[in-house]
C-alpha cells in the first residue's frame, strides 16, 4: 500500500494501548499502523509520543461580549494558538447577538471562520432565549446540520434560563437527540452576595471569586442534574471547579442519570488568591466559576484520577488585560462586576495536563488521550476524530516528554496580551501538530495554510 506520509518510531497512544509502531497516512486519514512502513515523506518520531490531536470542546472565539468589549481572539488567532498547543479541533460556542436568531448567528460564525482556521472547528450552540422559533425551528434545523449540542446558563442576566425554560430546552434535546451543556451557578445567590459586596465597598477583582462561592455552584449542579433526571436526558456539567459540585454529579450518576463532567486547567493550578494580586492585576484571573483553593484542586485531581471527569477542556475565553476593550473595560476598576469574564488557555491546556498529570505520574498516557481527545470525540459525535486508528482523520500530535520550559506569554500565539500561567514550569511539550496529514505546528511555531474546516457532528455518544 502506498502512503503519503509515515510517522516512524513513535510510542503511539491508541485506544487504551501504548505501543511503538509506524503510522501510515493516506489522503489525510490513518491508513495503517505497523512496522517497516514507507512513504515519500517520513517523519522521524523516535523518542516522541504520538497522541490523538487535542480536541478542545470548550472555547470562545469572537463571541459578543457586551458594548465596547471585544474578545482577544478571532478564528485565525484562536486556531493558530490551538494548533501550537497540540490541538487539531476546537469547539467554539455560537452565541446570538441581541435580536439575532440562532440560525443567523450560526451563519455569521461560519462566515467568520471560513478560510481562517488552522485547526478544524465544530460549533456548539448557546440557547439564551426560549421562544417558538428557537425551540421549534432553529434548534431542530441546526441539530440536523450537525450542531448536536447546546449550552444553557443558570447565571448572567440576559442569558440565564429559568428551571422551566431549561426543561423546555432539554425536551427539545430529548426529541432531537442532542446534548445539553449546563453552566451551573445560582444567579440569585450571586446577585445577593454581589450587591452586598458592592454596598460594603468590596469592589476589587478578588470579590468576583468571593461572591461566587462553592455553594452557588454546588446547588446549581444539583438542580441541573435533577432537571436532566426529570427531563430524562443526558447532561454535561461544564467547568466543574470543586469537590462538592463533583459529589453532586456522582450522586446523580449513582441514581442512573447520564451526567458527564468537564473540568479545566484553572481548577487544578490556580486559586482565588490569584485574583487577590495587587491593584487591578487580579482581573487577569477573573473567570467563572472562579478558581478555588489547593484543597479543591486536590479534589479535582482525585476526580481526574478516579475517572469522574469525562473531558478536560480549556474554557478559553480570552480578553486582553491592558485594554479598555478587554479586562480594563469602563467600570471594571469601580467594580469586579464589570470585568470581562474569562481567561485565555487554548494553547496551554494540553501542556499543563501533560506536565501536571502524566509527567508527575498522576495519570497514564491513555487517560490523558481520553480526557483531551477521545472522550470529546465520542461524547460530541466527532466520528472521524479522537483516536489514532485506521480510518480516522490523521489528526496527530507528537510530544517530547523530556522538554522542560516555562509557559511564557512571548512564546504563545493567542491574541491576548498575557497568560494566567506566566512562568509555570512544564515538562512535556507538543512539538508537531498534524491536521488530516498536514503539519500545522512544528517546534512551537504555526506552519502551513488555514485548511481547517467546520465539522458537522453525529448525534452525541451519550452512553457513559
Ligand atoms: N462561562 C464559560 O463557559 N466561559 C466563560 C464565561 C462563563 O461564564
Ligand atoms: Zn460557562
Ligand atoms: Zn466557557
Amino acid at each position: 500500500m502506498g502512503f503519503d506520509t509515515v510517522i516512524r518510531g513513535a510510542r503511539v497512544v491508541t485506544s487504551g494501548v501504548v505501543s511503538t509502531c509506524d503510522i501510515g497516512i493516506t489522503a489525510g486519514r490513518i491508513a495503517a499502523l505497523g512496522t517497516g512502513l514507507d512513504a515519500p515523506e517520513i517523519i522521524d518520531a523516535t523518542g516522541l509520543i504520538a497522541m490523538p490531536g487535542g480536541i478542545d470542546s470548550h472555547v470562545h472565539v469572537s463571541q459578543p461580549s457586551g458594548p465596547g468589549v471585544e474578545m482577544a481572539d478571532d478564528f485565525a488567532s484562536a486556531t493558530r494558538a490551538a494548533a501550537c498547543g497540540g490541538n487539531t479541533c476546537v469547539m467554539p460556542f455560537c452565541l446570538p447577538e441581541d435580536g439575532q436568531t440562532l440560525r443567523e448567528a450560526v451563519a455569521a460564525y461560519l462566515a467568520k471562520a471560513e478560510g481562517q482556521c488552522l485547526t478544524d472547528v465544530s460549533f456548539h450552540l448557546i440557547v439564551k432565549s426560549v421562544d417558538p422559533v428557537t425551540l421549534g425551528q432553529d434548534l431542530p434545523a441546526l441539530i440536523a446540520q450537525g450542531m448536536t449540542s447546546f449550552k444553557v446558563f443558570m447565571t448572567y442576566q440576559g442569558m440565564r434560563l429559568t428551571d422551566a425554560e431549561i426543561l423546555q430546552v432539554m425536551a427539545v434535546a430529548r426529541e432531537q437527540g442532542a446534548l445539553t451543556l449546563v453552566h451551573a451557578e445560582n444567579e440569585d445567590a450571586i446577585e445577593f452576595l454581589r450587591d452586598k459586596a458592592e454596598r460594603d465597598g468590596r469592589i476589587q477583582p478578588v470579590h468576583h471569586a468571593r461572591t461566587r462561592p462553592i455553594p452557588v455552584e454546588r446547588e446549581a449542579t444539583h438542580r441541573a442534574t435533577t432537571l436532566a433526571e426529570v427531563a430524562d436526558v443526558p447532561v454535561m456539567i461544564v467547568h466543574v471547579s470543586n469537590g462538592a459540585a463533583l459529589e453532586e454529579i456522582e450522586r446523580a450518576q449513582a441514581r442512573g442519570v447520564r451526567v458527564f463532567a468537564e473540568t479545566c486547567p484553572q481548577y487544578i493550578t490556580l486559586t482565588a488568591d490569584d485574583l487577590d494580586r495587587a491593584g487591578f492585576e487580579g482581573a487577569k484571573w477573573v473567570c467563572s466559576p472562579p478558581p478555588r483553593d489547593t484543597g479543591e484542586q486536590a479534589a479535582i485531581w482525585a476526580g481526574l484520577e478516579r475517572g469522574a471527569f469525562d473531558v478536560f477542556s480549556s474554557d478559553h475565553c480570552p480578553f486582553r488585560f491592558a485594554d479598555p476593550a478587554g479586562k480594563d473595560a469602563p467600570g471594571a476598576r469601580a467594580s469586579f462586576r464589570n470585568i470581562p469574564n474569562g481567561i485565555p488557555g487554548v494553547e496551554t491546556r494540553l501542556p499543563i495536563l501533560f506536565s501536571e498529570g502524566v509527567s508527575k505520574g498522576r495519570i497514564s498516557l491513555e487517560t490523558f488521550a481520553a480526557l483531551t481527545a477521545t472522550n470529546h470525540a465520542r461524547i460530541y459525535g466527532l466520528e472521524s476524530k479522537g483516536s489514532i486508528a485506521v480510518g480516522k482523520d490523521a489528526d496527530i500530535v507528537l510530544w517530547d516528554p523530556t522538554l522542560t520550559r516555562p509557559i511564557t506569554q512571548d512564546a504563545l500565539h493567542h491574541g491576548s496580551d498575557y497568560t494566567p500561567w506566566e512562568g509555570f514550569e512544564v515538562t512535556g511539550w507538543p512539538v508537531r501538530t498534524i491536521l488530516r496529514g498536514q503539519t500545522v505546528m512544528l517546534d512551537g511555531d504555526p506552519v502551513g495554510t488555514a485548511t481547517g474546516q467546520h465539522i458537522a457532528r453525529a448525534k452525541p455518544g451519550v452512553t457513559p
